[in-house]
């Protein structure tokens, strides 16, 4: 029997993490401080520690959730297998850039930090696992932070690009997938996490925002070059925090702002995917007053560099209105939306849209033509274990059941997609909150918000389900 499905027979299903939020580890073999071991969880003052680092750095809280994380710095052997026991054809990580530079501006990379890579990267290819590497993933060493700003200063372009080089020069022919920024578009609404910058004291925080974007920017299509230079096979793609954002009525009002929202993520697409700023930044920069600096040949190499797919993460669409009194409601949040009262709201408010998802990939391959790379979804769920020992997680697989059949959906449309790795495969600390209690994973980690735990391993009900979805691709969902 011949089942229909709409995936590509090449499809890379699998998963994905990042360091900051999965390996622990945290001073192991030479690492430096990342941005997020000064962070404390959502009830230690986490979001406050966000918008004010520098303030963050000088308090000593009781519990850091990255130090140890879940070790997977430790654990790796034990989870790629897991992985690979899903039939997982990828696996998306970052690499800690404090791990290879522990202060950023030094001249050599820690061999020790690449030695842990080595070990990933090496089994991973034994596993037949395609890596998908992250190079920036909320991991600007924080030493720069204290010595310029982070982003704000351009100096991080030459240090970014020594990073790449190690990086391009050390896993040729073993990696050929890479991402140059995670969620580029985050430097706007968490700036610490995007750039490494402090920004709360600033007169004009626009201006050093979109000023670091261009930085990002550069040092984005710098990388491109360098790594078609020292490999033609190599794959570079952007990375979105994307999720369409609707109008809250049908006024045309609404309908405008809700162009613009999506706009401010498109912005850094435009620039990567077209090779130009669009039409809309003059205006955009004149009404907030921005001024960009930029070398005499930075419009020629953005232009001359631009990817070679778009990759993003998508969790769920959002909504807004043109109508201050109606939007104000929604302070706090990372990505402002107002409640859509279509959609289901998981514990942390995030709304399922599985549709959204395929409006969400229809709208990036009308824009930019280019394959796209799913990288990021799923849900943040509490989920608990049963008599049994058992984690019965429904409400995840039906999440990604919505969410996947509306990627094939996608797909059928005609969008060119390469593959799709969800969120946090493994549980693992999360961004926002540094819970560990908000959790994504096929594997359930025994551990809790405070520390507490074995971190033993556990299957949950969607490994096997998820086992089952690769197994037909995506014809059994
Ligand atoms: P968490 C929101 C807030 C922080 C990071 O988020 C985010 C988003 C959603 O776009 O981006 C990504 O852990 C990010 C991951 C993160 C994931 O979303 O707050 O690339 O690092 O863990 C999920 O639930």
């Amino acid at each position: 029997m011949t089942t229909h499905t709409p995936f590509p027979n090449d499809f890379l299903w699998g998963g994905a993490t990042a360091a900051n939020q999965y390996e622990g580890a945290y001073l192991s073999d030479g690492k430096g401080l990342s941005l997020v071991d000064i962070l404390p969880d959502a009830h230690h003052g986490r979001w406050a520690a966000l918008t004010h680092p520098k303030e963050a750095q000088a308090t000593q809280y009781d519990f850091y959730p990255s130090h140890e994380s879940v070790d997977f710095y430790h654990h790796y052997e034990e989870d790629l297998r897991l992985m690979a026991e899903m039939g997982f054809k990828t696996y998306r990580f970052s690499i800690s850039w404090p791990r290879i530079f522990p202060n950023g501006d030094d001249l050599t990379p820690n061999e020790a930090g690449l030695a842990f890579y080595d070990r990933i990267i090496d089994l991973c290819r034994a596993l037949q696992i395609e890596p998908l590497v992250t190079i920036n993933h909320f991991d600007t060493p924080l030493a720069m932070l204290n010595k310029c700003n982070g982003w704000a200063d351009r100096q991080m372009i030459d240090h970014y690009l020594r990073f790449c080089d190690v990086l391009f020069k050390h896993y040729k022919g073993k990696v050929h997938y890479w991402l140059t920024f995670n969620e580029i578009n985050m430097i706007l609404h968490i700036p610490f996490l995007g750039g490494g910058m402090d920004v709360s004291d600033a007169a004009h925080p626009d201006q050093i925002k979109y000023q670091a974007s261009h930085h990002q920017l550069v040092a984005s299509a710098l990388a491109t070059k360098l790594a078609h230079d020292i490999d033609p096979d190599n794959q570079i793609g952007c990375m979105l925090a994307a999720g369409e954002t609707y109008p809250n009525t049908p006024n045309p009002d609404d309908v405008f702002k809700a162009l613009e929202t999506n706009r401010e993520g498109y912005f850094f697409i435009d620039v990567q995917s077209r090779g130009t700023y669009p039409n809309y930044a003059k205006r955009l920069f004149k009404a907030k007053e921005i001024v960009l600096e930029m070398a005499p040949d930075d419009e020629a190499i953005l232009k001359a560099n631009t990817v070679d797919f778009i990759s993003f993460s998508y969790y769920s669409s959002r909504l807004t209105s043109a109508d201050p009194a109606v939007n104000n409601q929604t302070e706090g949040n990372v990505f402002a939306s107002l409640k859509n009262p279509y959609l289901k709201t998981s514990e942390w408010g995030w709304q399922t849209d599985g549709l959204g998802l395929r409006i969400t990939m229809n709208q990036l391959y009308d824009r930019y033509q280019k394959p796209l790379f799913i990288v990021e979804n799923g849900l943040g769920a509490r989920d608990t274990v049963t008599a049994d020992g058992q984690i019965h997680d429904d409400y995840r697989i039906a999440y990604l059941q919505e969410n996947i059949t509306a990627m094939g959906q996608a797909i059928a449309d005609g969008v060119p997609c390469i593959g799709y790795t969800s969120w946090g495969c493994i549980d693992l600390i999360s961004a926002g909150s540094g819970e560990m209690a908000k959790r994504y994973g096929y594997v359930y980690v025994d551990r809790d918000n405070d520390g507490n735990g074995t971190l033993a391993r556990t299957p949950k009900d969607s490994f096997y389900w998820y086992q089952k979805v690769i197994k037909t691709n995506g014809s059994v969902l």
